[in-house]
């Protein structure tokens, strides 16, 4: 398949999996412990990344680790938007992260290519805030709130409820005229899941990929893999580079990773294998 995904000012082919990665600009942000809080630093490893092979910068200033606190729509702004325009400045593609219809706006006037948010536009505004313009959407699924997510997860069938969650999403998105390519589907791991869930949903991968949106996954240093190995947070980079390996294999488009430079090397191997034939 041959689809485009359309993303701000670009067209990616989708004929390789997509790197998107991450810079969080929170104090608490649980994988970079707060050190890229001042912006020359956050610049600089945006920069890396780049260098490294990252397609999309995905800027965070509210965290959604399981228990964290939300932060005011001022302190979001703040800490994001001056970001957003540096890289677009420097030409790098950003992605927001963002459930705030305000700093939709404010993040799409400043060149962000791309709103990504866990909430999947559910928020008031926050559709019409992404609609009209160049800016793509990714939808994520995940059930309850950050803060309580992860108090015993229930479902029937999570791949079911979880895809037709996100296919309901997305049609009220082209609904509200966001075209179909610039729409990428994001089953959520570890927002609200168990690790019988995660793996569920890795598994089924083929089943978000068949509703005809790229599918992005972030499962780079997430929980599950922790409790998989054993590992804490900082040691989770051969895990992480097997769960994304295994979630493109699947049919994943895009891959939202902390290790930029070790992802692009993981994945560049398996593109020579793919297409050697
Ligand atoms: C995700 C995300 C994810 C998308 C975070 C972390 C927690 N956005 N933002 N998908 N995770 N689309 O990085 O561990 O899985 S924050």
């Amino acid at each position: 398949m041959n689809r485009s995904f359309r993303c701000g000012a670009r067209a990616f082919a989708l004929d390789r999996p997509l790197v998107m990665g991450v810079l969080n600009v929170t104090p608490d942000s649980f994988s970079d412990g707060g050190r890229f809080l001042a912006r020359e630093s956050a610049i600089a490893h945006a920069r890396r990344m780049r260098d490294d092979g990252a397609d999309l910068i995905d800027v965070g200033g509210e965290s959604s680790r399981p228990g964290a606190a939300p932060v005011t729509e001022d302190v979001e702004l703040e800490r994001v938007i001056p970001l957003v325009e540096a890289l677009a400045r420097e030409g790098i593609a950003a992605a927001v992260d963002t459930r705030k219809p305000a700093v939709m706006r404010a993040a799409i006037a400043a060149g962000a290519s791309m709103i990504n948010d866990i909430g999947a536009l559910q928020a008031p505004g926050a559709i019409e805030a992404c609609a009209g313009g160049r800016t793509a959407v990714c939808l994520m699924h995940m059930r309850g709130e950050p803060a309580t997510m992860q108090d015993a997860p229930v479902y029937d069938d999570v791949v079911t409820e979880v895809k037709d969650f996100l296919v309901a999403r997305a049609a009220a998105c082209e609904a509200a005229g966001i075209a179909a390519e610039r729409i990428a589907i994001d089953p959520g791991f570890g927002f609200g899941k168990t690790r019988a869930h995660n793996l569920a949903l890795l598994r089924a991968i083929g089943v978000f990929a068949a509703t005809g949106y790229p599918v992005l996954v972030g499962l780079s240093r997430k929980g599950s893999l922790g409790e998989i190995t054993g590992r804490a947070v900082d040691e989770r980079l051969a895990a992480s580079l097997a769960a994304a390996l295994a979630a493109v294999a699947r049919g994943a488009s895009i891959v939202r990773v902390h290790d930029v430079r070790e992802t692009v090397d993981a994945l560049k191997v398996w593109n020579a294998i793919e297409q050697s034939s």
